[in-house]
């Protein structure tokens, strides 16, 4: 499953948005688990579902044409600066990152937080001096790491059949690091490893990282935040975001209270509900909060980090290419979110590494051609996939 870390420093608000994100309403996901433990959570990314083109009424698997693909969400461990040389909870931190194929900083637009992570006066920290912060954390805790090997790495680069790239990949290998990304990154740079010093490496692990582990901000607490905060932040690529509006939301539809799909731009009070006069009132200011930016942000930053950093696309594999379903004639019943650029091959590994193996042709549902094994598949694909093993 793709994995999603928040990060950020204390207090900004990375565990509101987890538990706004991990909280699903039963009828719109239905996917067992939500929150594994406090830190290990499952959100969803949203997507059309096809059986709106398809013109089949209710596949059971969407909410009214919304569908929501899991992905998994960490709520990592507040970091503080110079954590990369142990400060705060660094091992843990690590840990969390290895994990993650995407980052979500997460700052506080609203300035209440200082540079420690401690709360102050709303507005007395610039919340623009965040944005490079964790890049430079996690940049100098990799020159860190790597440091530690360098001078085994440059004694063994001395002789002819060591492959420094591969020394380099085999160091970071715990990151999900491969060799192509080292070799990438200094081919891209212009660097040969074996002539860099340790004190040229910063650079080096700062264009590995941004390669490995794409970093996606969002200003958090727009509800509190200045317009002149917000357009700073907004500047620098920020996605403002309530993470705190998102769960009032949240646990407002779960309540019973409202209609909101995840992502909506609004919600809908419920006629006929006992609200109290100040859930009422605090309702309608998120309404007009969310109306003044599109929704409350939270659903829409989870989307970005898997369709476009991760340039993800969703693909729906069926047995029944006529009728769209499985064995079991459950309609659309698997959405899959697979590397834009994947093929019907890949798919079919992706079902059962048998059926890889096996793997004969695939056929278009949607147009009922048969396509190469070679054609790249498109996001909302519906495939089915013909091979010697079942
Ligand atoms: N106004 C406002 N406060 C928020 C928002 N999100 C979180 N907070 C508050 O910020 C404080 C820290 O939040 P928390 O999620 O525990 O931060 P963490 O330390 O990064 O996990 C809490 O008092 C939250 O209620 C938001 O969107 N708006
Ligand atoms: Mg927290």
């Amino acid at each position: 499953m793709i994995t999603l870390a928040l990060a950020g420093k204390p207090n900004c608000g990375k565990s509101t948005f987890f538990k706004a994100a991990t909280m699903a309403q039963v009828e719109i996901a239905n996917y067992p688990f939500t929150t594994i433990d406090a830190n290990n959570g499952v959100a969803y990314v949203r997507t059309r579902c096809p059986c709106q083109d398809l013109g089949i009424n209710g596949c059971g698997n969407c909410t009214g044409g919304v569908r929501f693909v899991p992905v998994a969400l960490i709520d990592v461990a507040g970091l503080v600066p110079d954590a990369h040389k142990g400060r705060g909870l660094g091992n843990q931190f690590l840990d969390n990152l290895r994990q993650a194929d995407a980052i979500i900083h997460v700052v506080d637009a609203s300035g209440a937080t200082d540079a420690e992570g401690n709360p102050v006066d709303p507005g007395s920290h610039d919340p623009r001096e965040d944005i490079r912060f964790l890049e430079h954390e996690m940049t100098m805790w990799v020159v860190g790491i790597l440091g530690k090997h360098w001078p085994r790495l440059q004694r063994q680069a001395q002789q002819r059949t060591f492959d420094i790239i591969d020394g380099v990949a085999d160091v970071l290998a715990g990151l999900g690091i491969t060799y192509e990304d080292v070799k990438d990154t200094a081919d891209e740079l212009g660097i040969d490893l074996r002539r860099t010093g340790e004190e040229d490496l910063e650079p080096f692990c700062e264009r590995l990282l941004q390669r490995t582990k794409p970093v996606l901000f969002i200003g958090n607490k727009m509800d509190t935040a200045t317009p002149e905060m917000l357009s700073g932040l907004k500047d620098l690529g920020a996605v403002p975001v309530s993470a705190a509006a998102e769960l009032a939301v949240r646990m407002a539809a779960d309540g019973g209270f409202i209609e909101y799909v995840p992502g909506d731009p609004s919600f809908a009070i419920k006629p006929e509900t006992n609200l109290s006069a100040q859930q009422r009132a605090g309702l309608e200011k998120i309404a007009v909060l969310m109306a003044e930016h599109g929704g409350t942000g939270v659903q829409g930053v989870i989307d970005r980090a898997v369709y476009e950093l991760l340039d993800q696309i969703v693909v729906y594999p069926v047995e029944d290419e006529h009728h769209y379903t499985d064995k079991q004639g459950r309609v659309l019943p698997d959405a899959f979110l697979m590397r834009r650029g994947s093929t019907p091959r890949d798919l079919a590994f992706r079902v059962h590494s048998d059926i890889g193996e096996g793997f004969l042709y695939a056929v278009d549902a949607r147009s009922g051609m048969r396509i190469k094994e070679s054609t790249e598949l498109k996001d909302g694909d519906i495939i089915k996939i013909v091979s010697t093993k079942k």
